[in-house]
């Protein structure tokens, strides 16, 4: 089937295609993304749309010179199809094989590993500037590609303001499908919508020719585009005037699966100076008539099987997930306070917030791909008397660490912090995994970070947090919930719960590794080790009692998290065991290591790190093994 895309090495080997065969090539295209995620789950429809404008793009530049971004990263597959990874592409997000983001270390075409919206512009006039600055490669090309999701990050405007100030020779393409994960909000989709009624999108002419009198439909390109950026102002014909203010050339819409149509505007803008936003419409799901009539679920979708009739059964796993524990549990606690808020950046289906949305439309607040002013927004909430819920990835909190510091936490202010998908998030990668919340959230004075270890601890500790008079963080990972077997202690301030005492050893779980932890114990047990278990629940304030109890009592020590081990939880307990003037030689911690962690089903990178039932079993009996010489000395003094 794929007899064009197979022999495609290089954006070179497109040079000698015609259009029509293009247009083949786009439907092999599609074909190849339509089997990837037959059988697992990946990035499908914003690939999906941005075929012909990749085919477009690397047919007009070149890219081994040019620079090319594309924002987020996401809708990276198509680039990647034709880059010289079409045989591996099968590989795509399994452990080893291609990332699903861009990887510089796959092909010089990707020139930043991301996954997180917004930093294209930036990025891409970074190069710009830099290329100019160096003799010989001012000829360089920068393009950034940007959907409308990720425009109104508040970063965009800040690169776009310096590119209109630095009148640099920089193409912004915005691929506007109308859609980020959830459909667009905000007052800047509105505006994109006004935009698209352009009638040089929507192809009355005449109506362009009525308005403006003249109209120099032949000439030459660039002054066409100049005259067209100068009369629509005029005419008043929403000629991208936002942008336009800002030093911006606008220009578009146009049509983002019209492989010629885009070609053709985009030698014409390759050539004006200064910075230029060709605005494309493209519809996400392009190809594929149930993603285009479901954008929303196959975005990332789970495996699925394309049946004769075009319908789609899709198979559901039925096991509830920590991200279902959560959202249940900030239903319930809307249904109960009219004081509590909830704030979605753009996660609304994958905090699967949706119920939430519209049974609570009034308290129910998605601020777009804008994390840092959803933390402040929460913040100025909270100060109002309400009491905010952040819903938020781990990772995608990053953003906003500075309104953390000030707006929430230096002003002690109760902002609830659900951090999603703390931890090893599996086959997104290091741009996904959340693993740094425990270490930045637990410097904050004020901040209380606490990690349930099952789904039962969940929503007794949101209850907790949104009743207590302070910013809380509250993580858990992208897992199946679990359930440890036992009674729950009732969550208290700075209290662990010992699930059980070990005279050998005791594992100490931050977060819902605890869970494995007590079946490593079990192991251990079972070869004559007596190891105990507890669950710290909070890692700050710590339960410096039984932690340290555990310290001069037990002949080791392990702490285990899903999370870097610079200034996490294990950090916070070598903190108070050093604070307490004990010895720490007896006590190991187990988490994320120094480095970024690559992609990979979950349950394989943890058992790479050690942090599985199996690796903690190992780590205590070395540290059984470590300890016994000094082991009688220890029970004496403890005795
Ligand atoms: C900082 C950040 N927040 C949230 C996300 C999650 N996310 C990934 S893609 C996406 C939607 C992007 O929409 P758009 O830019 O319009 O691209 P499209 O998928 O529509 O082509 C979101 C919210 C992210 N990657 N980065």
């Amino acid at each position: 089937m794929s007899s064009l895309l197979s022999k495609i090495e290089s954006p070179r080997d497109l040079a000698a295609l015609s259009l029509v065969e293009l247009e083949q090539l786009a439907v092999e295209m599609r074909e190849a993304l339509c089997n990837l995620v037959a059988n697992r789950t990946a990035h499908f429809a914003s690939n999906l749309g941005v075929v012909e404008l990749c085919l477009a793009l690397h047919t007009t530049f070149d890219f081994s010179r040019d620079r090319l971004i594309w924002d987020t990263g996401h809708q990276i597959y198509p680039h990647k199809l034709i880059t010289g990874r079409y045989r591996n592409f099968s590989t795509i997000r399994t452990k080893g094989g291609l990332m699903g983001y861009p990887n510089p270390h796959e092909s010089d075409y990707d020139l930043f590993m991301t996954g997180h919206a917004g930093c294209s512009v930036s990025t891409v006039l970074g190069l710009k500037a830099g290329d100019d600055l160096q003799a010989g490669q001012e000829d360089r090309h920068a393009v950034a590609v940007i959907g409308d999701g990720a425009l109104p990050s508040g970063i965009v405007f800040e690169a776009l303001n310096n590119a209109g100030g630095m009148k640099k020779k920089l193409l912004v393409v915005l691929n506007d499908n109308k859609m980020s994960i959830c459909p667009r909000v905000g007052g800047l989709a509105e505006y994109l919508d006004r935009l698209r009624l352009n009638p040089f999108y929507t192809g009355l002419k005449s109506e362009v020719v009525k308005a403006l009198g003249k109209v120099p439909l032949l000439g030459d390109p660039v002054e066409r585009f100049l005259w067209q950026a100068k009369e629509s102002i005029k005419a008043g014909l929403h000629g991208g005037m936002l942008f336009e203010e800002l030093g911006i050339r606008y220009m578009g819409p146009i049509d983002g699966h019209n492989i010629g149509q885009m070609r053709k505007y985009l030698k014409l803008v390759k050539d004006v100076e200064g910075p230029v936003l060709l605005h494309v419409v493209t519809e996400k799901g392009h190809g594929f008539q149930p993603a285009a009539e479901d954008p929303v679920f196959f975005h990332t979708p789970a495996p699925f099987r394309r049946e004769q009739n075009g319908a789609v059964a899709v198979k559901k796993s039925s096991t509830p997930s920590y991200t279902n524990i959560a959202s249940t549990a900030i239903h319930e606690q809307l249904d109960r306070n009219p004081h509590v808020t909830v704030m979605t950046a753009a996660m609304c289906q994958g905090n699967n917030l949706e119920k939430v949305r519209d049974s609570h439309p009034d308290r129910f607040f998605d601020t777009g791909i804008c994390e840092s002013h959803a933390v402040a927004f929460a913040a100025g909430m909270a100060k109002s008397g309400l009491r905010p819920i952040v819903d938020i990835y781990s990772t995608f909190l990053q953003r906003s660490y500075d309104q953390i510091f000030q707006e929430v936490a230096l002003q002690n202010l109760p902002v609830t912090f659900l951090l999603d998908r703390a931890g090893l998030t599996g086959p997104d990668g290091p741009t996904h995994h959340g693993a740094f919340d425990l270490g930045y959230m637990r410097l904050f004075p004020n901040l209380i970070v606490m990690a349930p270890g099952d789904q039962h601890d969940l929503p007794a500790m949101l209850d907790f947090a949104l009743a207590h008079d302070a910013p809380v963080s509250i993580r858990y990972p992208k897992s199946a919930a679990e359930s440890l077997d036992r009674t729950p202690a009732p969550i208290e301030l700075g209290r662990a719960e010992v699930i059980e005492w070990g005279h050998d050893g005791m594992l100490i779980g931050c977060g819902t590794l605890v869970h494995q932890c007590v079946k490593a114990a079990a192991a251990l047990r079972a070869e004559g080790l007596d190891v105990g278990v507890i669950n710290a629940r909070f890692a700050k304030p710590l339960d410096s009692e039984t932690i340290l109890r555990a310290v001069e009592t037990c002949d080791f020590v392990i702490t285990v998290e899903e999370g870097a081990l610079a200034g996490g939880f294990g950090s916070a307990v070598l903190e108070a065991v050093s604070d307490a003037g004990l010895s720490a030689a007896h006590v190991r911690r187990l988490g994320i290591p120094d480095r970024f962690v690559e992609h990979g089903e979950r349950d394989e990178l943890l058992a790479d790190l050690g942090l599985d039932a199996e690796g903690i079993a190992q780590t205590a009996r070395y540290m059984a093994a470590l300890v016994q010489p000094l082991r009688a000395e220890r029970r004496r003094r403890v005795s």
